[in-house]
């Protein structure tokens, strides 16, 4: 009953609690547009103008409007309280971190994304605005020694299956949004604002990123891809990235 919408494959552990949530919502929509509509075609007749010559300004004053008003008021509380807050909140809590999560950055600019790794010491280099240039879009400080192992990406997040992702989430100009449809993931990337989103990829194969926030005239091509795999091949494709680094 869960894809009568038409939604994108699930691909992370979490895809199941956002799409209950929009799928109660819509059939409580359902309901309600039933309802709503058959009771709209029934004062039709009911107060037509021969029946009624003359308008009643009071409105309905029975006991099952107020019952019926109370409930739907209840539904959503429900919905709000026991499933949206609750899915919102293992969002935003217990972020992955150590050595059980892959921890990248990702960049947002006029129109691209740009993946920074921080390599074997686990730790991020330094970036400096200043160093932002056509071959270094992050301006990464590669004299910092933090930096001198990171890898960078543009366009292409690589990440293994069913291990936490944290990522650090940012813009270099205006505001765009990270959107991974089938993680179910979409947040906005905020110039000077560093956004923590997690969550654990469960299907390997090739996604879209999607930038989900008008943000100029090229905003239509601002796609990256990822590329979920299993832990070996993520690490062939990273010793790949490591050797192409090492001159
Ligand atoms: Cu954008």
């Amino acid at each position: 009953m869960l894809n009568f919408l038409g939604m994108p494959v699930q691909a992370a552990t979490h895809a199941n609690d956002v799409d209950s949530l929009i799928s109660i919502v819509h059939w409580l929509m359902f309901v309600l547009f039933i309802g709503w509509g058959a009771f709209f075609v029934y004062v039709l007749f009911r107060y037509r103008k021969s029946a009624h010559p003359t308008a009643s300004y009071t409105g309905a004053k029975g006991k099952l409007s107020k019952g019926l008003e109370v409930g739907v008021a209840i539904i959503e509380v429900i919905l709000l309280i026991g499933y949206a807050i609750p899915a919102w909140a293992k969002r935003v809590t217990n972020f992955p971190g150590g050595n059980d999560a892959t921890i990248v950055r990702v960049t947002g600019h006029q129109f691209a994304w740009e993946v920074q790794y921080p390599g074997a010491d686990g730790k991020f280099g330094r970036t400096d605005p200043k160093l932002v240039s056509a071959e270094n879009l992050i301006g990464l400080d590669r004299s910092d020694p933090d930096a001198k192992d990171d890898i960078v990406t543009s366009n292409q997040l690589n990440l293994p299956v069913d291990r936490p992702v944290l990522v650090h989430l940012s813009s270099q100009d205006v505001i765009h949004s990270f959107g991974l449809y089938e993680m179910r993931v979409k947040q906005d990337a905020i110039p000077g604002l560093d956004i923590p989103v997690w969550f654990i990829p469960t299907r390997a194969g090739e996604y879209e990123i999607t930038c989900s926030q008008l943000c100029g005239l090229g905003h239509y091509r601002m796609r990256g891809f990822v590329t979920v795999q299993s832990a070996a091949d993520y690490a062939k494709w990273m010793a790949d990235q490591v050797k192409a680094l090492t001159p």
